[in-house]
């Protein structure tokens, strides 16, 4: 089957839409992190909706599975083909046009290999904001977003991906295209079912292209990095800064003293932002209207004066914005380069993060000797990413530790996913903290729409 299969899908795609060298493989066969590597059959590199679904058709008559993969930047191992037998991995990054840009009518029409720092430059070269950010946003792409329902740093204000989809198409796994690439703000008309995708992780179909928001541009925005002595103080600043400046929050990210020092030793020519203090908070507010940064100085003062805040410092320009945000978007990297780690995509109860990550904290330094916690996130999402960097000397795996945490997380009723996504890193955990109804809907859906199971196995289930 297999010989017949490599040539359906040369008559398919063009020879740079088939590559069946084993280095050409390579990068599509490990994950971002360099933690889990696979094998498949070959990658395949589609250039549009018509040739997804004939691969996708040539699949299903082959009995081949297939693992759609973006970016690669998941932090999951959703889109590794990890222990498949006959797979392909199906990657969209050679679709990547943007298809429609509706100034007046606030939306963009994109493939979904779009990488999202285009599709950023698109809208605001249009005079527009395509609002969700992140660190991997030069490599991510928008079917990965949506398979992932990527949140990052601007969900507090515009919400996950999930809030900025309109309109989706996407090939079934019997190579049937949906097209829903509508552009509606509001519809009713049955099932919902393009946010059936979103969230998906590949499991469903393939994401081909979609419709997604835009927002009008913010042409003025403050920022700022405060220091603080505990994370009580983070919550009670989140609040202060909630009720002074509303809306126009549109970031409010943590990290610690230790995240910093990671990256000073990382890249020593860097310059502390602030004196040292156990944990820092980045504020971004963003608005069209005047006195933003004035509203900003009024409630960091606030917070200086009321001992809320123990430093702060405001950017004073781009470059000095760009150098702030540097300090909380370059952890994962730093982290990476350190070595091994324990990754926890936490969700629980705003009011609970403080108590959350100390008891989190308490319990792995008392159990794994060597173990160095690093915790940062996204404070008004009640996300604390709460990785924790292996002891060098290897006396604790990744799974010891994940038990651990996770145990804590079911008690204070959290998510062991808030943003990332289940994948293959996460998988054996997910019917421990769902109940047996959850499951078993989830199930019915996968069967309904991939009775065969095709679409990326061992991932989420
Ligand atoms: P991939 O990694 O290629 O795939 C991810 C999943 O989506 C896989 O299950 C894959 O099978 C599926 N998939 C991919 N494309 C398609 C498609 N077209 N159709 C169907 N399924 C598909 N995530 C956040 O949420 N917030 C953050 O702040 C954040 N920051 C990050 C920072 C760094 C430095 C890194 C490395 C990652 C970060 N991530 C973050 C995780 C990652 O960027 C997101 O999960 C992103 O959405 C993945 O997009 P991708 O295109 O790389 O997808
Ligand atoms: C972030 O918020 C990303 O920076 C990555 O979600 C988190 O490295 C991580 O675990
Ligand atoms: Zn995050």
């Amino acid at each position: 089957m297999t010989d017949a299969f490599l040539p359906a899908l040369a008559g398919i795609v063009d020879d740079a839409g088939l590559v069946t060298d084993r280095a050409r493989m390579a990068s599509y066969l490990t994950d971002w992190r360099g933690v889990f590597t696979g094998d498949a059959l070959a990658v395949v590199r589609p250039r549009t909706t018509d040739e997804v679904a004939r691969v996708v058709q040539a699949c299903a008559h082959h009995g081949v599975a297939i693992v759609p993969q973006g970016g690669n930047t998941g932090l999951a191992a959703g889109a590794t083909p990890l222990g498949l037998e006959r797979a392909i991995v199906l990657a969209l990054e050679r679709m990547r046009a943007i298809r429609t840009l509706d100034r007046e009518g606030f939306t963009i029409g994109v493939d979904a290999g779009c990488v999202l720092a285009d599709v950023q430059r698109a809208a605001e070269e249009a005079g527009r904001l395509f609002p969700l950010a992140l660190a991997a946003e030069g490599s991510a792409q928008i079917g990965g977003l949506i398979a992932t329902n990527a949140g990052g740093t601007a969900v507090l204000r515009y919400g996950s991906m999930r809030a900025l989809v309109l309109g989706l198409e996407a090939v079934l796994p019997d190579g049937r295209v949906v097209d829903g690439l509508r552009a509606l703000r509001k519809d009713n008309a049955g099932y919902d079912w393009k946010q059936l995708f979103v969230g998906s992780e590949g499991t469903l179909g393939v994401i081909t292209a979609a419709v997604l928001r835009l927002f009008p541009r913010n042409r003025a925005t403050a920022t700022a990095l405060v220091a603080l002595d505990d994370l009580d103080a983070a919550l009670a600043l989140f609040g202060m800064l909630q009720d002074a400046l509303g809306e126009t929050l549109a970031a409010c990210e943590l990290f610690s003293e230790r995240c910093l020092e990671l990256q000073l030793a990382h890249a020593p020519q860097r310059e502390r932002p602030l004196p040292r203090h156990p944990w820092y908070l980045l504020i971004e507010a963003g608005s069209s209207l005047p006195g933003l940064r004035d509203a900003l100085e009024a409630a960091l003062a606030e917070a200086l004066e009321r001992e809320i805040a123990a430093e702060a410092v405001l950017a004073e320009s781009s470059a000095q914005r760009d150098a702030l945000w540097l300090w909380r978007e370059s952890i994962t990297e730093s982290e990476r380069r350190e070595g091994a780690s324990a990754k926890h995509d936490v969700s629980v109860a705003l009011s609970s993060i403080p108590a959350f990550v100390r008891e989190a904290t308490s319990a792995v330094e008392a159990s794994f000797a060597g173990a160095r916690v690093l915790a940062f996130g996204h404070v008004g999402d009640g996300n604390v990413h709460f990785n924790v960097l292996l002891p060098p000397d290897g006396s604790a795996s990744s799974e010891e530790i994940n038990a651990l945490v996770h145990g804590i997380v079911r008690r204070f009723r959290g998510s062991i996913t808030a943003e990332h996504g289940i994948g293959r890193y996460r998988r054996d955990e997910l019917s421990s903290h769902r109940s047996e109804s959850e499951l078993s809907l989830m199930r019915a859906i996968k069967t309904a729409v991939d009775p065969d199971g095709r679409m990326n196995p061992g991932a989420l289930f």
